[in-house]
């Protein structure tokens, strides 16, 4: 609106002779609002991984990983970005605690980069990448701040063979997850083991958007999805055998979320088969302890080869589930042998500035409904939502992010719904605690709720931070 409307709107309210009718704010007769609170101890806080902040690239011993190698090939990031400082939490970490303390997060959802850990990903441990872990982690707890560790977000160590491909690398991810429980579960409670199935086999091996960049065929495909849920199988096992007791075990996965386009049983019916389907090589094989027939017929000659065994590692027990949720599916049931379609989302339907990131905020409400009812989960947490948004710096140096409070806003009157109907959501993670390198995208795409200025790493809490801080404070909607 150009400031000469706005005048112009401001003066005819102002002037219209209704508005001396209205009654005083205080006369009016107002409904109680419904109540928008989340279970007492819910758990908010933020979520972060290696690549995407800690930078310090080749710092106190890491060894390289997949994403070090993609982003310095040419052509295959935004600019030819590298995540090589990203936020440069490597040392600024101190500073990045204040930012969560200063929210009131009661958790931290952060990563661990493998080969920061392992250079090699097997071998000989690197005793400089543990300490730095040992920091954060004692940074956090000292204030006040629990953490919630992701094993595996991507950051594959580039010097296992032939990566997610080789069974041997579900092995050495077994036995890394085995050494951090040992080390680290005298102070971390909570273990994710892999985050998106999707995103490090098919992203990374199928479509070759991300790292290593491959463009494999169906066979191929399909083991290396194999590998990724049999690896989060070992991870699970591994933590049980060496953690103290008493540690919590889980994953991250962004299963696919498939939302009735009526909320009527059939079409609620509908969301469910289509939930089961729809991610039927990953979410779905490890909570069921198998593959669907309907998924290995489809498949057929390209199914995975699995060995005996396999599917028992896979379906561990969890003590909880963790949901990334962004984007949902409209589905509708109808008569064909499937029971239902997934409807094309149409031209107008709106997004963020990431063109993948469609917004309807009813998703998280289904994600939970949906998992919830197939699969009895015990716990369930959110493990990401968040958006990107179009930051602009005013004058004054705020970050007016309206659209992303709106984004916000709106997904946690969802998910307050879900918690308020009973279904066990202990937890949400924001994504993101700050602006960081997103993959493929570079530096193009800002997800945080702290502006970061790339240049002097200095960060800015934006209005989401307020708006953010305002919801945890009152553990309801704000
Ligand atoms: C999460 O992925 C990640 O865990 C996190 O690291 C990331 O920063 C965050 O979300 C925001 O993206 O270009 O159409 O092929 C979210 C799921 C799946 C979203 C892959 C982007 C690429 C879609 N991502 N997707 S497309």
């Amino acid at each position: 609106m150009s400031e000469h409307t706005r005048r112009l709107f401001g003066k005819t309210l102002a002037t219209l002779p209704v508005a001396a009718a209205l009654p005083s704010l205080s006369q009016a007769q107002t409904p109680a609002p419904a109540p928008r609170s989340f279970p007492a101890g819910f758990k908010w806080g933020c979520a972060t991984a290696a690549y995407q902040i800690e930078g310090a690239a080749n710092e106190d011993g890491r060894g390289p990983s997949v994403w070090d190698v993609f982003s310095h090939t040419p052509g295959k990031t935004f600019h030819g970005e590298t995540g090589d400082v990203a936020d440069d939490s490597y040392h600024l970490y101190k500073e990045d605690v204040q930012l969560l303390k200063n929210l009131g997060a009661k958790v931290y959802r952060m990563s661990i980069s493998w080969s920061r850990v392992f250079p090699d990903g097997i071998g000989k441990p690197n005793g400089k990448g543990l300490d730095y872990y040992k920091r954060v982690i004692d940074e956090l707890k000292s204030n006040g701040i629990d953490p919630y560790v992701t094993l595996f977000h991507w950051d594959l160590p580039s010097s296992l063979p032939h990566g997610w491909q080789a069974r041997d690398t579900c092995k050495a991810f077994g036995d890394y997850a085995g050494f951090i429980a040992r080390e680290l579960s005298d102070r971390v409670h909570h273990f994710f083991t892999t985050n998106e199935f999707v995103c490090f086999t098919d992203l990374s091996y199928k479509i070759g958007q991300f790292a290593p960049g491959l463009k494999l065929d169906a066979t191929q495909v399909n083991q290396v999805r194999h590998h990724g849920i049999l690896a989060h199988g070992m991870g699970v096992q591994a933590i049980r055998a060496n953690a103290r007791p008493g540690t919590q075990v889980g994953l991250a996965e962004n299963a696919t979320v498939f939302v009735p386009v009526i909320d009527e049983p059939r079409h609620v019916q509908a969301a469910l088969k289509a939930t089961r389907d729809g991610n039927a090589p990953f979410l779905t094989a490890v909570l069921e302890g198998k593959y669907t027939d309907a998924y290995l017929q489809r498949e057929g000659s390209a199914a995975p080869k699995v060995e005996s065994g396999d599917m028992q590692i896979i379906g561990s027990p969890l003590d909880f589930v963790g949901l990334n949720v962004y984007t949902p599916e409209y589905v509708q049931a109808d008569n064909s042998p499937q029971g239902y379609k997934v409807l094309p989302r149409q031209a107008s339907f709106p997004h963020m500035p990431s063109p993948w990131l469609f917004v309807g905020p009813e998703v998280i409400y289904w994600a939970v409904r949906n998992v919830s009812t197939l699969w009895k989960p015990k716990e369930l947490y959110i493990t990401e939502n968040g958006c990107s948004a179009d930051d602009v710096v005013t004058s004054e140096g705020r970050i007016n992010d309206t659209d992303r409070v709106m984004y916000l806003r709106n997904h946690l009157t969802h998910l307050q719904r879900a918690a308020s109907e009973g279904y066990p959501i202990k937890g949400y993670f924001l994504w993101s605690l700050l602006d960081n390198y997103e993959w493929a995208d570079g530096y193009s795409k800002r997800f945080g709720i702290h502006y970061v200025d790339f240049k002097t790493q200095k960060r800015t809490p934006k209005l989401s931070a307020d708006w953010y801080k305002a919801t945890i404070a009152a553990n309801a909607v704000a």
